[in-house]
């Protein structure tokens, strides 16, 4: 990511709520209507927050991070990494005020069904997933294709030098210099992952009929 931006093929710029909050106590926060536990973020200072930002010639998104968005994934950072600009706001407390949904969101994501103290974690996620996905990011023309969920699939398992570790070999056809045979054996890793540990991805995944013979035979082994 430092390289990326020190290489402008992406410029993260931070907005301070606060600075847009009024008052001698300058508060961002207030009690929930209808009473219960904790502070809401008012609705003001977001909205002046963001209508401060200079939108790069249209093509920009807004985009809320909270637990009640749709699941942040692999193909939303690929879909998000085509947009010029990505506002996006980071809540505290118990949230931001409905209205600034309302009036100012375009989309609101999710990076996990758990709880975080503030939606900048869950920003910094998104927008590591999202850079990486830009011409130029990944060093050395790594391929992010080959990713987990490049294809839908998990990734197969990955080997490196020592031969052997804790009496643990590297398996040999990765040795063979064979590689249709490499590529069929972690074709065939990347399924069977997949298949015991995610099987709710196959519905999604883009899978061949070479891929479709050997989820069969993974089948009958199970
Ligand atoms: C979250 C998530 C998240 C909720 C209340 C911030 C917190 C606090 N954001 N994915 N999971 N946000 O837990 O995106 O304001």
């Amino acid at each position: 990511m430092g390289r990326a931006v020190n290489r402008r093929i992406v410029d993260v710029r931070l907005v301070n709520i606060r600075d847009f909050a009024r008052g001698a106590r300058k508060t961002t926060d207030d009690r929930p209507y209808g009473g219960g536990d904790g502070m809401v973020m008012k609705p003001g200072p977001v909205f002046r927050a963001l209508k401060s930002v200079d939108r790069v010639n249209g093509l920009s998104n807004v985009v809320l991070l909270s637990p009640q968005g749709t699941t942040f994934d692999q193909a939303t950072a690929w879909e998000l990494s085509r947009w010029d600009q990505l506002i996006l706001v980071c809540g505290r407390y118990e949230g931001v005020d409905e209205r600034i949904r309302l009036t100012s969101i375009d989309r609101e994501l999710s990076i996990g069904d758990y709880i975080l103290s503030g939606g900048e974690l869950a920003a910094m996620v998104v927008i590591e997933a999202i850079s990486r996905l830009r011409p130029g990011v990944l060093g050395g023309e790594r391929s992010n294709l080959e990713d987990s969920f490049g294809d839908g699939l998990l990734e197969y398992p990955q080997y490196t030098r020592p031969k052997v570790f804790q009496g643990k070999e590297v398996p040999s056809v990765l040795l063979s210099g064979d590689h249709e045979k490499i590529r069929l054996w972690r074709r065939k890793e990347s399924l069977k992952r997949t298949l015991e540990r995610r099987p709710d991805l196959l519905q999604k995944a883009r899978l061949s009929t070479e891929d479709k013979a050997i989820l069969g035979t993974l089948q009958e082994d199970i």
